[in-house]
């Protein structure tokens, strides 16, 4: 089952690239090719975030402390860039704006993403509340100078997002609005895309819009009580409108347990096959991947990479982020209160798996790409959640300091070592 837009984006892809090998060109003339053919960006010096040109940090942050990391990274090669490796977006989420960690203020983290990574996700900034403060104001200036940047620096920007239920993240005025509320969100929607259109690759459409304890699968957001399931196949059909050429996803997390018995799983798989049955102009699936160090297993990731494959769609890995220990784990799993080789190891076993997961499982066509959801471990929104916060559980693919040089962890060699298959 493929769908038309689909379909129809193939054929555009198709076209464009003859006209390019008709002209003799090599692709566009300002994104970083994702290939291994290219050689952009890749001139800026390896040792950026190589392990054996960077002095170890010793800091009084756990974050940042990896000394034991010494031993077993100083023993890699040299870090090549990772979206040299690959024909799909490599991404990686960043703060921005106002917010503290900003790329844009730390010298160190924009050579790192120039230099591995060729897409960009905004953390936060191009949320709903942040996009849309008031009813009759949008504010664009924080995604703009990310977006001038991404593209000034030859990365692609993946759009996140125009609608997600988080009370934070929804606009207060929205909350409490009067009007109607469907021409309100498809404004919202259309505004947004049209602002953004042309210069974006892609858009998680809505974000989280299952709760498998419902009897019908569907969270009972604001947008869920207001227009019931429609919101998510009205928000697909503005964007899709407004521009007509970005990837549209649909966005969740805990979806990526592919088993026959994860309810999460099921109703993402209703919702698709509804969405698709209505003729609505979805690209793609995006699965954030906050996943655990032992769970799900591979066999199960693949299961549902292969069930969104097979039913035409891209497949996207949006904000992946393994952190090494798993508070759920039974009690012979074991847990790591230091950032050991050991514990290193099986992150860059994991992280590999992953990838080479999504390689086997996802053709090249429907690839929309893997992005890392930030840079360092000190980044990680892991640090500040729940009974989780203040505990670094080490998630992401390099280590610190806060202002760089920042240091390939061996997950980072399990991401690069699979990417390079
Ligand atoms: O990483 C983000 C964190 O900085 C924000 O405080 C939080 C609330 O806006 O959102 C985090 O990102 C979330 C993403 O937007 C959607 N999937 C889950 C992510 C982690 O909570």
């Amino acid at each position: 089952m493929i769908s038309v837009r689909r379909v129809n984006k193939l054929l555009l892809s198709a076209s464009l690239s003859l006209v390019i090998v008709a002209c003799g060109g090599g692709g566009s003339a300002t994104s970083k090719q994702s290939s291994s053919s290219s050689s952009a960006n890749t001139s800026s010096s390896s040792s950026e975030s190589s392990p054996s040109s960077e002095s170890s940090t010793s800091s009084s942050s756990s974050s940042e402390s990896s000394s034991s990391l010494s031993s077993s990274s100083s023993s890699e090669p040299t870090a090549p860039s990772l979206y040299t490796l690959v024909n799909f977006p490599v991404g990686m989420a960043v703060s921005a704006g106002n917010e503290s960690r900003s790329f844009l203020d730390i010298p160190a983290k924009q050579s790192t993403i120039q230099q591995h990574f060729n897409q960009l996700t905004a953390g936060n900034i191009m949320k709903m509340s942040y996009l849309h403060p008031s009813e009759s104001t949008f504010s664009y200036g924080n995604a703009d100078t990310l977006v001038n940047w991404a593209e000034t620096n030859g990365l692609t920007v993946h759009g996140h997002t125009f609608i997600w239920h988080s009370d934070y993240q929804v606009p207060s005025w929205m909350k409490s609005y009067s009007g109607d509320f469907e021409t309100m969100l498809d404004n919202h929607v259309t505004q947004i895309a049209t602002h953004f259109a042309g210069k974006l690759e892609s858009w998680d459409v809505v974000n989280e819009a299952i709760d498998e304890s419902q009897p019908n699968c569907y969270r009972n957001s604001l947008f869920y009580q207001k227009l019931g399931a429609d919101y998510i196949a009205n928000a697909f059909r503005a964007a899709d409108a407004a521009d007509p050429d970005v990837d549209l996803y649909y966005n969740d997390y805990s979806t990526e347990n592919g088993s026959a018995s994860s309810t999460k799983f099921n109703c993402l798989l209703q919702l698709v096959d509804d969405l698709i049955a209505d003729g609505v102009p979805i690209d793609g699936v995006g699965f954030q991947m906050h996943i655990q160090i032992d769970w799900p297993s591979a066999n199960d990731i693949g299961a549902a990479f292969r069930a969104i494959v097979d039913r035409g769609l891209k497949v996207k890995i949006t904000e992946l982020d393994i952190p090494v220990n798993n508070p759920y784990a039974s009690s012979a799993f074991p847990q790591y209160s230091t950032y050991s080789d050991e514990a290193a190891q099986l992150q860059k076993q994991r992280y590999k798996d992953i990838v080479s997961t999504y390689l086997d499982a996802v053709p090249a066509h429907l690839r929309g790409g893997v992005t890392v959801w930030g840079l360092w471990d000190g980044d990680s929104w892991l640090l500040t959640l729940g009974d989780r916060a203040g505990t670094d559980d080490w998630p992401l693919l390099f280590s610190g300091p806060a202002n760089g040089p920042y240091e390939a962890k061996p997950a980072f060699y399990g991401v690069e070592e699979a990417l390079s298959q």
